[in-house]
């Protein structure tokens, strides 16, 4: 589609007539409006875990995280600056919880996952289910569900926090309550969603409620055993190493309607092909060290480190050392709505 010629006198005189009426003419606009490929303000960007950490410690010096209600510092992309969104569709943050504090009990539309970066033994409650957290562990909080966070260990707990809140801004769709208690009332035992839904096995006459998965809790020691279970048989997918997608056991389908979620391993020298896709992707470092190049940026990573590929922009992975990365992006609702695509090359 070619731009329209610029306007001449008569025509911007014409514009401003209608303007104050609300109306504006489509050809001037068409051609930014409907593009022939994804033309996105988002920037390929990482975040390096060891400065984005000191700046955390000092917030946790300044606010506590009953105060904050959620002592986090937003990834910002810096072609969304002021949007909290890292992507247009998706929030991310980390998050820190000091030795001995809580994080309220409220409840949102907003669907949220937890993969947690540094620390071990806090917890995450929801609907009255609590899950210890250990690093790389990923934790759901699905829409309008109750959910608090407390750190019962001795050391500081730091996990990346992944909402849908530019999706459900842009739909004009949110709604959040506080409960009127610090933590929400424990119902159930530690273990009983994974027993009851995360075995290949279903309680008889259980129907979902919801889109996401019953299990709210994908322990990473066992991500990790699927990872090294698979690598025996050398699938390796000359774009993604060996990748795998966090599913809804009752389902099969994604573990969250809103926010699709992946971990790849990539053996040591491995140099993934050209891949590109519509859904800007996440991605925080888990083990080894790397380099992604996304077009002619280079994103130079190791654990613990947090980085995003725009939609549609050619990217390439290589692992110094054997990496796993885990990822996170809007797929499910591209998916959905027919809008998903892939190219390799
Ligand atoms: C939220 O509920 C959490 O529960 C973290 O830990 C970050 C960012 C925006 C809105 C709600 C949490 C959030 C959030």
């Amino acid at each position: 589609m070619r731009s329209a010629a610029p306007a001449g006198p008569e025509r911007a005189a014409f514009y401003e007539r209608i303007s104050p009426g609300n109306l504006a003419p489509l050809w001037e606009s068409l051609h930014a409006l409907v593009t022939p490929q994804p033309v996105s303000p988002v920037e390929a960007c990482l975040w390096r875990y060891a400065e984005v950490r000191e700046h955390l410690m000092e917030a946790g010096r300044l606010i506590t995280a009953q105060e904050a209600e959620r002592r986090v510092l937003i990834l910002e992309n810096p072609g969304l600056r002021g949007q909290a969104a890292i992507t247009r569709s998706l929030y991310a943050g980390l998050q820190l919880i000091l030795p001995g504090e809580v994080a309220p009990a409220h409840r949102h539309t907003q669907s949220a996952l937890r993969f947690v970066v540094e620390g071990e033994g806090a917890h995450t409650a929801v609907e009255g289910e609590r899950t210890v957290m250990r690093p790389g562990d990923l934790v759901l909080t699905p829409s309008w569900t109750w959910h608090d966070h407390g750190n019962e260990s001795d050391r500081p707990m730091v996990w990346l926090d992944g909402l849908d809140i530019p999706l459900v801004r842009m739909l004009d769709a949110s709604f959040a309550e506080k409960l009127n208690a610090e933590e929400q009332p424990v119902s159930r035992p530690v273990g009983d969603a994974p027993a009851r839904y995360g075995k290949g096995l279903l309680p008889v006459d259980w129907k979902p409620r919801s889109q996401t998965s019953p299990v709210f809790s994908y322990p990473y020691e066992r991500t990790r055993e699927v990872l090294e279970t698979l690598r025996r048989t050398e699938e390796w997918d000359p774009c993604h190493g060996l990748k795998m997608r966090y599913a809804n056991p009752a389902t099969g389908g994604h573990a969250m309607p809103t926010i699709g979620t992946f971990v790849q391993l990539l053996p040591k020298g491995f140099a993934t092909e050209p891949y590109r896709c519509t859904d800007a992707t996440v991605y925080a470092v888990v083990e080894g060290t790397g380099r992604t190049r996304v077009g002619d940026r280079v994103l130079d990573w190791g654990p613990k480190d947090v980085f995003v590929v725009p939609s549609w922009a050619p990217h390439r992975h290589d692992a110094q050392e054997e990496a796993v990365l885990f990822s996170y992006s809007d797929r499910p609702v591209q998916e959905k709505l027919d809008l998903w695509r892939e190219a390799r090359g």
